[in-house]
């Protein structure tokens, strides 16, 4: 139970009253509208944003501060799509550079973690021409019956696309016949920035943002839930970031299906975008504290410290994110290839705990969907093997 009395908004007194007008709605839990969002990015400082963010913050989650025993599998990165901004995946015809896992590899990958207590598998890559809906399906159901208690999380909007076109089945066949093997939800990736003209810029080939909504709605209403994405720090400006939040706003109206909201910074290692400077810290503070006081009907936000850098994941805890993400276990290479810090992201559930602790917050692993697995506020960590 959160202490109603702990939360404050405190508020500098040469606000402008705009300013103050947003301040009021979040201290009385009213929605911000399109036009206040953009405002909060052009003119909130950053001391006002963490305020409003953290008074959301605390009186979601008081000090909670989540995360998971996870693991990426990463079939393949060759890819189909050539998006601009991606570091990671290699064309067929350069598939010397790439690797390609078959069904066998793919599944002692997940038989390596056997005998650890990983509750998630995050399965996803590039799109593989070769690799269709039905072969996806029976890895699922391979996994699901070798291990029926761990969440599969997999396929990003983009991956399911493709799959159902190729298969000639509609969304919502393709993505039941993927819940009857065993897939549990759905990553929040390919969402990249939903304003068609940006979009077009950096991944003019793949999924459209209508059909990414699209695919998250039928998803939902399988129930199947998801998580939603956002790529900031490129050639979008804060009236397309606040668009993008308005049309998952939207969606989550409608669906209750978005577990988790994740803010992704661009990172111009190794691609085609590289001339684009990456934002700074400030930015990255900024974004997810808009986040989260625009999406007031999701629970959650997250900060993936593989991308964005532990000490950065520990400054957003007072930004509005309540999530870090998880163990990880050094099996993605998504951002390592696009030269974030965290070039083999690996974190015990000890230095994770120790990471929310350092800066005041209370650990609590949890499962795929938020229930509670373990509390490990004041943990004796002497008595544990490593
Ligand atoms: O859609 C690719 C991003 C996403 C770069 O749902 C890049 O729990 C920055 O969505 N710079 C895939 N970002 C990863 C993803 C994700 C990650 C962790 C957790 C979850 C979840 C989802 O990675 C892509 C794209 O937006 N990405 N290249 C880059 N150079
Ligand atoms: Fe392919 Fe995904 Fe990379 Fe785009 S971001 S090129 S869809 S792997």
């Amino acid at each position: 139970m959160i202490a109603e009395e702990k939360t404050h908004i405190y508020l500098h007194s040469d606000l402008d009253s705009k300013l103050k007008a947003i301040a009021q709605k979040v201290h009385v839990g009213d929605r911000i509208t399109v036009d206040e969002g953009i405002y909060l990015f052009e003119n909130g400082t950053l001391g006002f944003l963490g305020s409003l963010a953290n008074y959301i913050r605390t009186k979601k989650h008081g000090d909670y501060t989540y995360f998971n025993r996870n693991f990426h599998v990463e079939p393949t990165n060759i890819c189909v799509f050539d998006c601009k901004f991606c570091s990671y995946s290699r064309l067929l015809k350069h598939r010397q550079e790439g690797w390609e896992l078959n069904a066998d590899d793919i599944f002692n990958k997940v038989k390596e973690y056997d005998d650890q207590p990983v509750t998630e598998v995050h399965i996803v890559g590039g799109v593989h021409p070769k690799m269709g809906l039905h072969y996806f399906a029976d890895l699922i159901k391979r996994i699901k019956t070798h291990r029926p208690e761990l969440h599969i999380k997999a396929f990003t909007a983009v991956e399911l696309e493709y799959m159902c076109r190729k298969a000639k089945v509609t969304f919502k066949e393709g993505l039941s016949i993927l819940k009857e093997h065993g897939q549990d939800s759905l990553p929040g990736g390919g969402a990249e920035i939903f304003d068609e003209e940006i979009r077009s810029r950096i991944c003019e080939d793949k999924c459209t943002s209508d059909q990414w909504i699209e695919i998250h709605e039928t998803a939902h209403k399988l129930g199947m839930p998801s998580n939603a994405t956002l790529l900031y720090g490129h050639y979008e400006n804060y009236t397309h970031r606040i668009d993008h939040m308005n049309r998952l706003r939207d969606l989550q109206d409608q669906t209750a299906g978005f577990n988790t909201f994740i803010p992704l910074k661009f990172r111009n290692g190794n691609n085609q975008m590289s001339e684009v400077p990456e934002v700074s810290v400030i930015e990255d503070l900024k974004m997810y504290a808009v986040s989260r006081i625009f999406l007031d009907n999701f629970n959650h936000i997250k900060a993936y410290w593989p991308m964005i850098g532990r000490n950065t994941a520990q400054m957003s805890l007072n930004f509005g994110v309540n999530d870090i993400d998880g163990t990880i276990d050094d099996s993605t290479k998504i951002y390592a290839m696009a030269g974030a810090e965290e070039q083999s992201p690996n974190l015990s559930t000890e230095q994770l705990c120790k990471l929310i602790e350092d800066v005041g917050r209370h650990p609590i692993e949890r499962g795929t969907l938020y229930d509670v697995i373990n509390d490990y506020k004041d943990h004796d960590w002497s008595s544990e093997s490593k």
